[in-house]
C-alpha cells in the first residue's frame, strides 16, 4: 500500500484535464501527488520534467491509502465508482463538499466572474462556440472552454480579466461538481451515450441534471422532457423547433411583407428568418435557439447575437460539406459518435435532398441501441454501408430498412460510396460509433475522409 501523506491532494489522471489541475494546485501552493491507473500513462516523462519532486502512482488505484488525504481530484475519465475511490463514497473534504471531487470543483471554489454552461447528448460544442462568438462580438470579455478546447482551470489561468465564462461540460465532469451555480445552464437534449459508465439513460441524465445545480437561469428543450430540472429554478427559457408559446423561443411563421416564412422567434417576437442562419438543419436552428436564449439572458444584444448566426460556418466534423463532385455532397459528421447525433443529420439533410442518402457508419457502438436509425434511411437512403467493430450489431438494428453493404474500414466504404451515388446523392460520414477501434479519435476519422474526398476532387479535375 502506498499512503496519500496527511493533508495532501491527490490527482487522479494525467491527461488533459490532470495537468490542467496539478498546474492549478501548484499555483495554489497546495500539495499533491498524482495516481494513474495505467501501468504508463501516455506523457508521464514530460510530467515528470515539469513537476520534480511531485510523486506518480502508476496501476490500481488499490494500490494507495487515500485516508489521510485532504482532497481527490478525479479526471472526467476515472469513474468515481471504481475499485480504490468507491469507498471514499460519502466522506467529506473541502468546504463540506464530498472528498471525491472533479476539476470544476476547484474552477467553482476559484473564479469570480459569471458561468455560462451548456451540456447535453449532442450539439455542446456548437451552442458553446455560438454563445461564445455572440458575447465577443458584443464587446465582453469571455472566456471558452471545458470539454472542448482549452480545460477550464487552464482559461481561468490565462484569461484572469474575463468577464464571463462559456464551458461546455460533459457529464463526467457534472457528475463531479458538488454545485456549479452557473448564470445560465442549458440542457440541451438527451440521447443514448456513455452508458458504459452511466450504466443507463437514468443514469446519464442525472448527472447531467447536475448542471442546475445553484444555477440562477436554465434553458431547456421544450420537446424533451429529459432535459427539463427536477427542481424549480430561479428562471427558465424552453425552446423548441416548433411555433413558440408565450414567452417560449421556437420556430414559426412570419411575414415581413414577402410573404409568411419560417422565422426564430421568441413568444410573438421575431427574431430572424431561419433561412438566415449559415448553420444547416432544422437541428442547428434549435442550437441557435438555445444560444440565443442564454444570450438574452446574459443581456448580450439581439443585433450582434444575429450577426454571430448569420456568419458562424460551423465546426470541423459536424455534418461540414466537404465537396460537391459530379453533384454529389460529401459531408463529414464524424462527431457524429452516437445514434442521436446520425439521426439529427440524416433528417437534417434528408429533407433538403434532391436525391438520396448513403450513409456510411460503424465503430464502437458504446452499447448503443441502433433501430431508430432504421426508419429514417427507409425514408432517405440509398445504401448504409457498414465498417468497423459494430458493422454487425448496426446491420442486425437496420434489418431491411435500407440496402446494406459491409466493408472492412473507411476507406472501402468511400470506394463504395463513389460507384454507386448519383448525382444529388449525398455521402454521408455520421457513424453513429465512436473511432477508437481504426482510429485515434473522431478528428482522425474526419481527416481521413476529408482527404480521400480531396484525392477524389483532384483526380476528376486532372
Ligand atoms: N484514463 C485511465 N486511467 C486514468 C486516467 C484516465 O485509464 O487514471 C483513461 C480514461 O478512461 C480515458 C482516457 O484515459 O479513456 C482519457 O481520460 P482523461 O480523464 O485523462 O481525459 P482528459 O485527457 O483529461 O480529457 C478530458 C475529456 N475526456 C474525457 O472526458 C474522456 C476531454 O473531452 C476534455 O476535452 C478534457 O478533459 C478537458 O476538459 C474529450 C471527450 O471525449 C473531448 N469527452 C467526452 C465527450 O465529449 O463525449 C465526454
Ligand atoms: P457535442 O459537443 O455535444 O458532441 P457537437 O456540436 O460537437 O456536440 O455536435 C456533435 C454531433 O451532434 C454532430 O454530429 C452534430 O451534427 C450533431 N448535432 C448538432 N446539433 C444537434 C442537435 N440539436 N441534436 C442532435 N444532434 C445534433
Amino acid at each position: 500500500m502506498v499512503k496519500v501523506p496527511k493533508g495532501m491532494t491527490l490527482v487522479v489522471g494525467l491527461g488533459v484535464s490532470g495537468r490542467a489541475i496539478c498546474r492549478h494546485l501548484q499555483r495554489c501552493r497546495r500539495p499533491f501527488m498524482v495516481a494513474d491507473t495505467r501501468a504508463e500513462p501516455p506523457g508521464l516523462e514530460a510530467f515528470r520534467a515539469a513537476h520534480p519532486g511531485v510523486e506518480v502512482h502508476c496501476g490500481p488505484l488499490t494500490e494507495l491509502d487515500m485516508d489521510a488525504a485532504r482532497e481527490v481530484v478525479v479526471s472526467p475519465g476515472v469513474d468515481p465508482r471504481a475499485p480504490g475511490l468507491d469507498a471514499l463514497a460519502g466522506r467529506r473534504g473541502m468546504q463540506g463538499e464530498p472528498l471525491v471531487v472533479g476539476e470544476m470543483a476547484l474552477f467553482v471554489r476559484a473564479c469570480r466572474a459569471p458561468i455560462a454552461a451548456i451540456t447535453g447528448a449532442n450539439a455542446k460544442s456548437t451552442v458553446t462556440t455560438l454563445l461564445g462568438e455572440m458575447a465577443a462580438e458584443a464587446g465582453v470579455r469571455v472566456a471558452v472552454g471545458g470539454n472542448l478546447g482549452t480545460p477550464a482551470l487552464d482559461l481561468l489561468a490565462e484569461r484572469p480579466d474575463s468577464e464571463l465564462f462559456v464551458l461546455e461540460l460533459s457529464s463526467f465532469q457534472l457528475e463531479t461538481t458538488p454545485c456549479l451555480g452557473a448564470e445560465t445552464a442549458a440542457f440541451l437534449n438527451l440521447s443514448e451515450d456513455h452508458l458504459d459508465r452511466h450504466g443507463d439513460l437514468a443514469g446519464y441524465r442525472a448527472a447531467k441534471l447536475g448542471i442546475f445545480r445553484g444555477a440562477r437561469h436554465g434553458v431547456v428543450n421544450a420537446e424533451d422532457p429529459a432535459t427539463w430540472p427536477a427542481a424549480p429554478l430561479p428562471a427558465l427559457d424552453r425552446f423548441s423547433t416548433r411555433p413558440p408559446e408565450a414567452g417560449e423561443w421556437g420556430i414559426g411563421e412570419h411575414d415581413e411583407g414577402l410573404g409568411p416564412r419560417p422565422w426564430l422567434l421568441h413568444g410573438a417576437s421575431p427574431l430572424m428568418p431561419a433561412e438566415a442562419v449559415r448553420l444547416p438543419g432544422r437541428h442547428n436552428q434549435a442550437n441557435a435557439l438555445a444560444a440565443l436564449a442564454m444570450g438574452h439572458h446574459l443581456g448580450l444584444p439581439l443585433p450582434a447575437m444575429r450577426r454571430v448566426l448569420e456568419r458562424f460556418p460551423g465546426l470541423p466534423h459536424r455534418g461540414e460539406l466537404v465537396a460537391e463532385i459530379g453533384g454529389v455532397r460529401w459531408i463529414n459528421d464524424s462527431k457524429g459518435t452516437n445514434v442521436g447525433a446520425t439521426l439529427a443529420a440524416i433528417a437534417g439533410l434528408g429533407s433538403t435532398l434532391a436525391g438520396r442518402l448513403i450513409l456510411l457508419a460503424g465503430g464502437v457502438g458504446k452499447g448503443a441501441d441502433f433501430t431508430p436509425l432504421a426508419a429514417p434511411l427507409a425514408r432517405h437512403g440509398r445504401e448504409a454501408i457498414l465498417f468497423g467493430r459494430d458493422a454487425e450489431r448496426l446491420a442486425t438494428a437496420l434489418g431491411d430498412a435500407v440496402p446494406l453493404r459491409r466493408v472492412t474500414d473507411l476507406a472501402a466504404a468511400m470506394a463504395r460510396a463513389a460507384e454507386i451515388a448519383e448525382p444529388g446523392d449525398c455521402v454521408l460520414l455520421s457513424p453513429a460509433c465512436a473511432s477508437l477501434d481504426q482510429f485515434r479519435d473522431y478528428q482522425a476519422r474526419g481527416e481521413a475522409f476529408r482527404q480521400a474526398v480531396e484525392r477524389r476532387r483532384g483526380e476528376r479535375a486532372s
